[in-house]
């Protein structure tokens, strides 16, 4: 593979290393995705509980921080062997046929992958399809077709895994200093392009780099109360039907109806809880909520107690104007709905008049203008 193609940075073990790390943020970024559909689908086999109230909130952050981190990943390690993927003739055998379309595959599904992940996190869905669909299918392309990828280049990364230096060019290794050094340039160059998508927008996420948080879409204590938000009243249009003083939030179950006017929930007991609103999109914070815990409003109608919620905004329209909150959430003292937001009434940007937070629950979950309870 010689001529204008022919890099000394460029060698298998450089590959293999590229690709390990690769693997790491991509593993990383596979299981906090399946935990996030899992925290949304709540799939009648698994209990995901309402402990610790930060899982979610780390797992999704997790997830954000290293897809972004895979993306200069992915580069370095397509430079690194692009002129293989130029070699003549194209095709040389039937095995040679499908391991290149392994990862053409793999490859092409990883560019889409985290190219809608990314615009989606700006809040920006310029394409035709659903994104978190597309989204988990395409997770499981990757997966199957990083695994065959991983099987059939299995003799390269033995061979190369455990290499003290960068130096490994099977045939006729005559690497010199200089390439020795190159290739280090490489491994430095992508891992200062790593430190720099991720050391500039890991603060939507992790509180102690906020002061680099320079790209991401959302900000810590940029908001309304200090919070930020996502959808807002005039977007979901509710402006009029949250500020009408016949409000009431209607709990049934059966055939009974029981309507709490904001005054009932303000006679109630209150309790204030420090709990973080943490945003599928990967963004959180934490915020001091104060409220009625859920389960004395679902006891003061005669709710069942273990009853699985349905959950209604005054939305009418949008993703997020009904959830379901399984038994575990309901019954956890902290889930609250919510009147007042570090030490004032809510904002009608955060759910004005009354909102539901949970621990531990995605953000999309935390349903804001509440409307109406159902015990199902
Ligand atoms: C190889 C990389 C990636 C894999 C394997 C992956 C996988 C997943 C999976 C399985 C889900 C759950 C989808 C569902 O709820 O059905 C998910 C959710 C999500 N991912 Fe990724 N992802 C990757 C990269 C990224 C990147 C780079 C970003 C953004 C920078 C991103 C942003 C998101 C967002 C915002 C969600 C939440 C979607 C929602 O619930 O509305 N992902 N991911
Ligand atoms: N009714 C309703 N509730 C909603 C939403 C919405 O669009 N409609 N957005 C959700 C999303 S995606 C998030 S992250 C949180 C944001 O809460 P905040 O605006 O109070 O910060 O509210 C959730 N509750
Ligand atoms: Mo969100």
């Amino acid at each position: 593979m010689a001529g204008r193609f022919a890099s000394t940075a460029r060698s298998t073990r450089l590959t293999v290393v590229l690709g390990r790390w690769l693997a790491a943020a991509f593993l990383v970024c596979l299981a906090t995705g399946y935990y996030s559909h899992l925290s949304q689908e709540q799939p009648a086999w698994l209990t995901i509980g309402s402990r610790p109230v930060w899982l979610y909130q780390v797992t999704q952050g997790l997830h954000v921080t290293s897809g972004i981190a895979s993306i200069p990943l992915l580069l370095a390690k397509l430079w690194s062997v692009y002129p293989q993927l130029l070699v003549w003739p194209p095709i040389r055998s039937v095995l040679h046929a499908l391991e290149r379309a392994s990862i053409a595959l793999f490859v092409s599904a990883f560019l889409v992958q985290v190219t809608i992940g990314l615009i989606n996190t700006y809040q920006w869905y310029p394409w035709p399809f659903p994104f978190r669909q597309t989204h988990f299918w395409l997770a499981w392309v990757l997966f199957g077709s990083l695994l065959l990828h991983i099987a059939v280049k299995l003799p390269q990364i033995k061979e190369h895994w455990r290499r003290r230096d960068l130096v490994s060019d099977p045939a006729g290794s005559d690497s010199s200093d200089s390439d020795r050094w190159s290739r280090r340039g490489v491994m430095v160059l992508t891992g200062g392009a790593v430190a720099a998508v991720v050391l500039t927008t890991a603060g939507q996420s992790f509180g102690w780099l906020n002061g680099l948080n320079f790209f991401a879409p959302r900000k810590k204590q940029v908001g309304p109360q200090g919070v930020p938000i996502n959808r807002t009243a005039e977007a979901a249009g509710i402006t009029k039907s949250a500020t009408m003083p016949d409000w009431h939030l209607s709990v049934s179950h059966g055939g009974s109806i029981t309507a709490f006017s904001l005054a009932d929930l303000e006679d109630m007991e209150q309790h204030e809880y420090n709990l973080p609103i943490a945003c599928v999109e990967g963004w959180s914070q934490y915020a001091n909520w104060r409220g009625v815990r859920l389960q004395d409003v679902m006891a003061a109608a005669g709710v069942p107690a273990g009853s699985v919620l349905r959950i209604s905004s005054l939305e009418e329209q949008g993703f997020f104007r009904e959830t379901l909150m399984p038994a575990g959430f309901v019954r956890d003292p902290q889930t609250l709905v919510a009147l007042a937001l570090n030490g004032s009434v809510l904002d009608i940007q955060h759910g004005y008049p009354a909102r539901i937070i949970a621990p531990n629950r995605p953000g999309v979950l935390q349903t804001k203008w509440l409307k109406s309870v159902e015990a199902l």
